[in-house]
């Protein structure tokens, strides 16, 4: 065999190596390109090629060499970008970041007030939003000249025959619970509610609303003025006291509007309570005879509180995000502020 086909047998056997991972491929590298590689043994043996040989030999020599040095770096960079075969993935390489979102402010405040009631006892009820007269009006005890009945604070729609509202307060599901269970009930029930009003930053055609409703022999005002206080402290911290004041509602009676003391200032006056020392966070009363028997509860043997709230008026107070508009606008650059492990 001349010099010439064994180095073409030799190219044969370099050219059919299989690399698999990187140890192999650097066993291919010691193998034919180390300093004592093959190669390397080669150019040695060229010194005691005929003189009239070398130059012939010294060429296919380094052919050799440049195509071995091209398959390896051909072979490394296969490898580098083969991901599929198990020995050529790197366990070690850290993983890549994934961005993950946050939940919405307020989701997270829905979420805070349902297991502040959750425990003590309450259930969460939902309901339809596309509501009938009965259940968001009639057996809320609102007089048929009511101006909520009226187009221009409510949303109306067809459905069939038959006009239909978008539910203007989650007072409608409590009706549902009240229709479908008896005593005791103790619910509360978050969701979306809609108003016919103008958008701006103080005003929104849509808000988020949880009410709350515990009916039971001998329920007093005590114990609602007790749960809400309960609820205070464990929104805004122990030292949250609240006062309540004389109010209307169709389906209470007594009503009253209740405030907790401005955890920001110490109820010293800021501008977040407007220098009063309070803040004002929902409204509650006692359930109207009429609603309870509305719905087919026996007002002589049962008594009830109930209370409502805006969740964004307290995400506002939590947040201090004061523009109604941004909490439904999904604009990541304002979601992103938010971080939660709830
Ligand atoms: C039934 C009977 C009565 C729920 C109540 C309020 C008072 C109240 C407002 C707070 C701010 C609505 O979101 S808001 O605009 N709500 O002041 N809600 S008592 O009364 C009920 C509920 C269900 C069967």
């Amino acid at each position: 065999m001349n010099m010439r086909e064994k180095l073409d047998k030799i190219w044969d056997d370099i050219s059919s190596y299989i690399v698999a991972n990187p140890q192999e491929l650097e066993a291919f590298r010691i193998k034919y390109l180390g300093s004592k590689g093959l190669l390397k043994e080669l150019f040695t043996e060229l010194k005691s090629v005929p003189n009239e040989q070398k130059r012939d030999v010294g060429q296919l020599l380094n052919n050799l060499r440049i195509k071995t040095e091209g398959l390896f770096h051909e072979l490394k960079e296969k490898l580098s970008s083969t991901v599929t075969d198990e020995g050529t993935v790197d366990y070690y390489r850290p993983g890549n970041e994934e961005p993950i979102g946050a939940r919405h402010p307020l989701s997270m405040v829905r979420s805070e007030i349902i297991e502040i009631f959750s425990r003590i006892g309450y259930t969460v009820s939902e309901g339809p939003e596309i509501e009938d007269d009965w259940h968001n009006f009639s057996a809320l005890n609102f007089p048929p000249e009511h101006p909520a009945r009226d187009m221009q604070d409510t949303f109306f729609v067809e459905k069939g025959e038959k006009e239909m509202a978008l539910r203007t307060h989650t007072s409608s599901v409590q009706v549902r619970v009240m229709e479908n269970s008896q005593p005791p009930i103790r619910t509360i029930s978050p969701g979306r509610v809609y108003r016919n009003e103008a958008i701006s930053a103080r005003a929104h055609c849509f808000f988020h609303q949880v009410e709350g409703l515990y009916i039971d022999k001998n329920v007093s005002f005590a114990d609602l003025k007790q749960t809400l206080l309960y609820f205070a402290k464990e929104l805004f911290g122990e030292k949250a006291t609240i006062r309540m004041r004389p109010s209307y509602f169709p389906f209470t009676e007594p009503s009253a509007e209740v405030d907790v003391s401005c955890t920001i200032c110490n109820s010293k006056g800021c501008n977040v309570c407007k220098h009063t020392g309070w803040l004002e966070i929902l409204g509650c009363g006692m359930v109207d005879p009429n609603v309870l028997e509305a719905s087919g509860i026996d007002s002589k043997t049962y008594s009830g509180f109930a209370f409502g709230m805006g969740i964004e008026r307290i995400a506002q107070l939590k947040y201090k995000v004061n523009d109604l508009r941004l909490y439904s606008e999904n604009d990541v650059r304002f979601l992103n502020q938010f971080t939660s492990e709830i």
